[in-house]
């Protein structure tokens, strides 16, 4: 019998009350494990936002890990970042996720990433030379997106970026349902079941609401940013970049 990991995901294994899907203690606990197996390439977009937030960090700017969870992005950037005089505020409506985070970073030696609690509608975002959003925009209701987007680009720095990622959707239903079969055949290789690959569908439902590439690059666009591309993708999961 194979041996209890606690920081496996384990949440969906069992039947279980259909409710929607929350960010809390028992999510905030497996999380590396979860993402790591449920976004394909999430590793590799996550070493490479260090990359580009090395590249266009600008002297004594901000940069936000808006929705970070447990400050994957924030800590690669850190590791990358040879530009002096900036902090990298990493920001997350989970108390659980912030809780981990700080536990973190109180031995991890970064003394350059700011944790926060709250909730990114309401944060102000001020002097930014780098902006993610690392698979968060998806979370936030969609009447408050455009609104969001804004104000990210009102706080960026002329030259300064966006990165964007996001579970996506297709306008056409056959390369729909084909990137969406591929991504469920992706989750049964990581290890997943399908009756847990169901209940965690069933339970993001309301939660996660995904957009197609050109509702996003319109939004991004409207809001006044110049160029605009992706940057990386793999099935129904796109990393968009975008420059003010
Ligand atoms: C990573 N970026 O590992 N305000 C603040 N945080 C929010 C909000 C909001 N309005 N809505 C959702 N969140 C991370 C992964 S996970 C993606 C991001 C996933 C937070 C939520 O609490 C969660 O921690 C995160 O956004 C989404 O690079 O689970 O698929």
């Amino acid at each position: 019998m194979s041996e209890f990991d606690p920081s496996k995901d384990q949440l969906f294994t069992k039947q279980r009350a259909t409710g929607d899907f929350l960010f809390d203690d028992n999510v905030a606990s497996v999380f590396d494990d979860m993402i790591s197996r449920s976004i394909p390439g999430y590793r590799d977009i996550i070493s490479m936002i260090g990359v580009m937030a090395n590249r266009h960090c600008q002297e004594g700017s901000a940069i936000y890990d808006l929705g970070c969870s447990l400050g994957a992005a924030s800590f690669a950037i850190a590791e990358q970042m040879d530009c002096g005089n900036c902090l990298i505020y990493a920001i997350d409506s989970s108390q659980a996720m912030i809780s981990r985070l700080q536990e973190r970073l109180q031995t991890s030696g970064t003394p350059q990433i700011v944790s926060q609690c709250a909730d990114i509608t309401d944060v102000e975002i001020n002097n930014a030379s780098v902006v993610v959003l690392n698979f968060t925009l998806q979370f936030v209701p969609r009447r408050s997106r455009d609104a969001l987007i804004q104000k990210v680009y009102e706080g960026l720095r002329p030259g300064g970026i966006l990165i964007i990622s996001e579970k996506i959707e297709f306008p056409d239903p056959t390369l729909n349902e084909m990137f969406t079969e591929l991504y469920y055949n992706f989750k049964e290789q990581m290890g997943y079941s399908k009756m847990e690959i169901s209940q965690k569908r069933t339970a993001l439902e309301n939660v996660l609401v995904p957009e197609t590439l050109d509702g996003h690059r319109q939004r991004l666009s409207y809001a006044g940013f110049s160029a605009i591309d992706v940057w990386f993708q793999c099935f129904n999961f796109a990393s968009l970049v975008a420059f003010k």
